[in-house]
């Protein structure tokens, strides 16, 4: 759909239509408590900045804005696999909902009221039935609440068979320095560390970085908080219907090995992911639905 035709079914004060990068479909969403802009492509979350504009998110300088392609930053849906596919190295890292254009199905609320946001759509289609034999409804609902950026992701059985997904909101956060930022909330936590063969580690206290971390904290508490943001605020994020935390910095050798990465980007980002990953995958039987969602707010 074009931008007119998108602007003529969903404009309303506060909803913007743009182009960015290559040919990306962005809508953008502004309201009294904060803006956020979400692409087609993926149904990715692109930006998000609450009511005192400050951006909370990251979006490396070099990501490819690309329909077809993953975005590095802003917030990629992993869906309906988490990470390599478990049997097929040919198909897409993550799974194929992050690459995928999705449909915007309607604006939710309105400007002046107390929330604003957008509902997307993803079903199967042929190319998805070829990488992943199932039929599938995704619905992804993106919220600009009073102090808070809300997200949940509904993964509907629309077949005869019951299947399974690893998932995750990959979200990366925008901070200061790698070198003093912090991740409260998982002391005490096991976590299987994907550096080291998914060994089964102990977290104890706060999490600090001085190396590439890659983990799955396993059975997370539904809260957890970054120290060190780019505005200084500590973000929290809260999550549901996720039994898995995704804790990752590149640090410098990946960094420098990802071509949609800048080499020095790795202090100035962290990724803490809603996800059920590892063990914590969802069966969802024919006909039954299943949610994950998270809230990001700057305390
Ligand atoms: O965040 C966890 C992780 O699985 C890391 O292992 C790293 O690969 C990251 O996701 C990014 O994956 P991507 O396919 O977007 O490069």
């Amino acid at each position: 759909m074009d931008l007119s035709a998108l602007e003529s079914r969903f404009g309303q004060r506060g909803v913007q239509f743009e182009r960015l990068g290559e040919d990306l479909c962005v809508v953008r969403l502004h309201s009294e408590h904060g803006t956020v802009a979400i692409a087609l492509n993926g149904a990715h979350v692109l930006e998000y900045c609450g009511a005192d504009s400050k951006a909370v998110l990251w979006l490396s300088e070099k990501a490819n804005l690309e329909n077809g392609k993953p975005i590095r930053g802003g917030i990629p849906i992993c869906w309906p696999w988490f990470g390599p596919h478990p049997d097929d190295s040919e198909q897409p890292a993550h799974g194929f909902a992050r690459i995928s254009q999705w449909e915007l199905v309607g604006i939710l609320g309105e400007h002046c009221g107390g929330e604003l946001g957008a509902e997307f759509r993803l079903t199967d289609s042929p190319s998805s039935l070829r990488m992943w034999p199932y039929s599938f409804e995704l619905r992804y609902r993106v919220r600009v609440l009073p102090g808070a950026l809300d997200l949940e992701l509904v993964t509907s059985n629309q077949g005869d068979r019951a299947f399974r997904i690893s998932e995750a909101l990959h979200s990366y956060f925008g901070i200061q320095s790698i070198h003093s930022a912090t991740v409260d909330g998982l002391d005490g936590v096991h976590y299987l560390d994907q550096l080291a063969g998914m060994e089964r580690k102990l977290q104890t206290g706060n999490i600090q970085f001085d190396r590439e971390v890659d983990r799955i904290y396993l059975d997370a508490p539904s809260k957890a908080r970054i120290n060190g943001s780019l505005s200084g605020k500590q973000i929290e994020i809260e999550s549901r219907g996720s039994g898995s935390a995704v804790v990752w910095n590149p640090w410098i050798d990946k960094a420098m090995r990802m071509p949609d990465f800048g080499d020095d980007e790795y202090l100035e980002m962290l990724c803490y992911e809603t996800a059920n990953a590892g063990p914590h995958s969802i069966a969802v039987d024919p006909g039954q639905d299943h949610a994950i969602g998270a809230s990001i707010r700057a305390l």
